[in-house]
């Protein structure tokens, strides 16, 4: 699995592309998702150089881990979507590959809602 370190998300990274930004820390960025599918649509990315969530889950440091899963709880709860906060919910999926229909070659969280997102299976 090679990084390809001209992929759109890893330019948003470099400051080359601007980019709607919501949240960050050391390890990860959240930016509002060009094309959303819902009345919230973000994207949570490492910052680290990771194709896929497979990649990031075996590779990534225990910090970048931790730091990841806390801006997605720091949006999720900013958003107010979270069942912490009382809100309505959301839907966490991310795309590896071909089969996953991956657009963009660096790991990314789609964070969705705002409304019922409906059945993903019948
Ligand atoms: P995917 O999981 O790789 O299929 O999704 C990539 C997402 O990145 C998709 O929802 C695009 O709308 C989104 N996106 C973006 O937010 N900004 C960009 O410059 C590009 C894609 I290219």
């Amino acid at each position: 699995m090679t990084y390809d370190d001209d992929n759109i998300f890893a330019r948003i990274l470099r400051g080359e592309i601007p980019n709607d930004t919501v949240a960050q820390n050391d390890h990860a960025l959240a930016f509002r998702d060009i094309r959303p599918q819902a009345p919230v649509h973000i994207l949570v990315i490492p910052k680290g150089r990771y194709v896929s969530y497979d990649d990031f889950a075996a590779n990534a440091s225990d910090a970048e881990i931790l730091g990841f899963n806390r801006l997605v709880a720091e949006v999720v709860r900013a958003e107010g979507i979270g069942l912490a906060e009382g809100g309505a919910g959301f839907r966490a999926i991310t795309n590896a590959g071909a089969h996953g229909v991956q657009e963009v070659p660096h790991f990314h969280l789609h964070l969705l809602g705002g409304q019922p997102m409906g059945r993903m299976v019948s």
